[in-house]
């Protein structure tokens, strides 16, 4: 009784707020709910029964904001249906004596909402109809570590050499980060202050507010990207959002806001092409991720930081979703700054260690600052400078070009703990000699979690928007493993690896490449210990996979470049997949090394001009850890002895590529 009290009391105190016409409107809908609700809960079995959607939390402790909770409705529900959701949580809350605040509402990269309840009502949220998950809010952090010696620097220290191939004059950025001093000399004129503005208080009590406190961090990343002297493309327009405090600290759910304000603005006013960079990370957040997801999926370029914490990037967001470019940070010898983040989310590394640029102590000064905040706006530069001379890449398109232009194998991985140095990219930005475009075939290798250890555990990787997944080969760290497979998820290929009994885990690395027009797929043999060859004469292999289905070697399967039809054979007890790829002006050629004798490692590369498409291998009795591709050569690990294993490269490239340097001879 003493609950319809309140909840009588609730009802009342809405009755004063809102204006006439919207409670004459809302009333009877209103009522009549709550009233069946009310009605319903009493009969409803008890909590437990009925499903509940998932509720996620920060894996960061310390980050997450109790009492704060994102709230993310099924895909495809209504407005209407979420409005209601959030009638019936209130409803539901206020009988239980709770009162709840509705703070915010999404409907950009996902429909939901943003409240602020006691987490004794959470129990009730995750019961509601058309609720997909709901995630505690958390903290984002910039990423930028203040240098020791905050010290400012001459002007022309930066001037005078740089000439990149264009200066971005054709692209806009977003930069959601502190606010900027948008009237240093660096930046004047080429910075736009939004209206947007979502930032939680800061903490402790003797807070500095000091503009050059506050707007520290906005003010250096921006001169990196666009700085008069200190900018990597100094033609952009950087567009000001600011969803970090003057602690350099925000919340996911404010920049989710500041995603769906950028998504509305582009709506009104479409703009490409686009870059929204993000230095900053949170803890791991699906609503995070999916929000730039939807960035890119609506013709953004999204560029983030991996992190300052020298931990696995996977652990952060937006910095683990895939379809983001996420960016580590390197010394001026091209060697990882100590507090990089590392692995397999990673994409690429680049400068972020004393760089100077712009800083907010007076509109002349500059300073110089770490980490992959100052990483990632490098990269938004460069990406820049790309889409500049091609506006219509897509942001996967940008990602390899940025990754064929980088700096290869430069970076001594020994500083990443061992089981992160493979799944790392040994690469660094660096601009492109001229942005010409080239006919050459673009492959990147997409590695997977590592499976888990039970003998049936997969793991899978996919390519991004766009790519052609060309070949799929799998790699365990100690060797067991039962090879890998290919499955088609959602209209797309997936490279699945597959642990194997006493294994310690695998991981399934797809080989993603871009050529236009091409159109690949898999072909399984029927049965084991059979070959399996390409569909017709216009195929060509770029890729052979094999899987063990009765115990025995994984890596039992031989690429045949024959004069018919290309195929994979397979051995005994083993089933091959064939990867082809129709493709026009496409070539391929098989190379093979086959050194005799047992070696750890055996690898075999591409020559010059040719992209590396598939990498595999044929154990000779020894185990083999599996093939995996670095730069354009396909490497294969061994151990415990035997006869020693055989490495396959496919490569490919454009078929006129070979009669240009043909008549070039001539
Ligand atoms: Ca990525």
């Amino acid at each position: 009784m003493g609950q319809l009290v309140k909840f009588f009391n609730f009802a009342f105190i809405l009755c004063l707020v809102l204006p006439f016409t919207a409670w004459a409107e809302d009333y009877a809908e209103d009522d009549g709910l709550i009233l069946s609700v009310t009605l319903q809960d009493d009969t409803q079995p008890e909590p437990g029964t009925e499903p509940t959607a998932d509720f996620l939390r920060c894996n960061k402790d310390a980050w997450r904001m109790p009492g704060q909770y994102i709230v993310v409705m099924r895909e495809g529900t209504h407005e209407s249906q979420m409005e209601r959701t959030k009638r019936r949580l209130l409803a539901r809350a206020a009988k239980h004596g709770h009162l709840i605040e509705v703070l915010q509402t999404f409907s950009g990269a996902f429909r939901g909402f943003l409240v602020k309840m006691s987490s004794d009502v959470l129990h009730l949220a995750v019961r509601l109809p058309h609720v997909d998950y709901i995630e505690e809010d958390s903290s984002i952090f910039a990423q930028g570590i203040p240098w020791n010696l905050d010290r400012i620097v001459q002007t022309e220290h930066a001037a005078g050499k740089y000439s990149p191939p264009n200066n971005g004059g054709q692209v806009e950025v977003y930069l959601l980060d502190t606010s900027i001093l948008s009237s240093h000399r660096e930046l004047e004129g080429r910075v736009q202050v939004t209206d947007f503005n979502n930032v939680p208080e800061e903490d402790g009590v003797r807070i500095n507010r000091q503009a050059s406190t506050c707007e520290s961090h906005g003010t250096h990343t921006a001169g990196i990207v666009n700085g008069r002297d200190s900018g990597v493309a100094r033609g952009t327009i950087v567009n000001s959002v600011r969803v970090l405090n003057c602690q350099g600290k925000g919340t996911v759910s404010g920049a989710l806001s500041a995603l769906e304000y950028i998504r509305t603005t582009l709506l009104a006013q479409p703009y490409r092409p686009l870059v929204v960079l993000l230095p900053f990370v949170s803890g791991f957040s699906r609503t995070l991720n999916t929000a730039c997801r939807e960035t890119v999926r609506n013709g953004g370029v999204v560029v983030a930081a991996a992190g300052n914490d020298h931990e696995d990037a996977c652990l952060y967001s937006p910095a683990s979703e895939p379809q983001v470019i996420t960016v580590g940070a390197t010394n001026f010898e091209d060697q990882p700054v100590s507090r990089t983040n590392y692995g397999r989310c990673v994409d690429l590394f680049a400068p972020g260690d004393d760089i100077i640029s712009a800083s907010s102590d007076c509109p002349t000064c500059f300073t110089a600052n770490s980490g992959t905040s100052q990483a990632a706006a490098h990269v938004a530069g460069i990406a820049a400078v790309l889409l500049n001379s091609n506006p219509n890449l897509t942001s996967t398109e940008v990602l390899q070009r940025l990754l064929l232009h980088s700096v290869k194998h430069a970076m001594d991985l020994s500083a990443f703990p061992e089981e992160h140095r493979l799944t790392t990219p040994n690469m660094v930005a660096a601009l492109p000699t001229s942005t010409s475009e080239g006919e050459e075939l673009l492959c990147r290798s997409v590695w997977s979690e590592k499976s888990g250890t039970s003998s049936s555990d997969t793991a899978g990787a996919r390519c991004g928007p766009g790519e052609e997944m060309f070949s799929c080969s799998s790699f365990s760290p100690n060797g067991v493993r039962a090879g890998e497979t290919i499955s088609e998820r959602e209209g797309q290929q997936e490279c699945i690896a597959h642990n194997g009994p006493g294994g310690q885990g695998a991981h399934a690395i797809a080989r993603c490449c871009i050529w236009a027009r091409a159109e690949c797929q898999a072909s399984a043999s029927e049965q084991q210990g059979t070959a399996v060859a390409c569909p017709s004469p216009d195929h060509h292999l770029t890729g052979c996979s094999s899987h063990s289905v009765s115990g025995g070697t994984a890596d039992s399967t031989r690429p045949l470049h024959g004069d018919r039809n290309a195929a994979c054979s397979s051995g005994e007890g083993a089933k091959s997949h064939a990867s082809c790829c129709r493709a026009p002006s496409l070539q391929c050629q098989l190379k093979e090394h086959a050194p005799p004798g047992f070696n750890e490692l055996v690898e075999v590369s591409c020559e010059a001009g040719w992209t590396l498409t598939g990498c595999s291998t044929l154990s000779r009795g020894s185990l083999t850890h599996g093939a995996y591709a670095r730069g354009n050569t396909c490497v294969v690990t061994s151990s415990g002895g035997g006869e020693g294993a055989e490495a396959f490269a496919i490569c490919c490239r454009h078929a006129r590529s070979q009669k240009r340097a043909e008549s070039n001879h001539k």
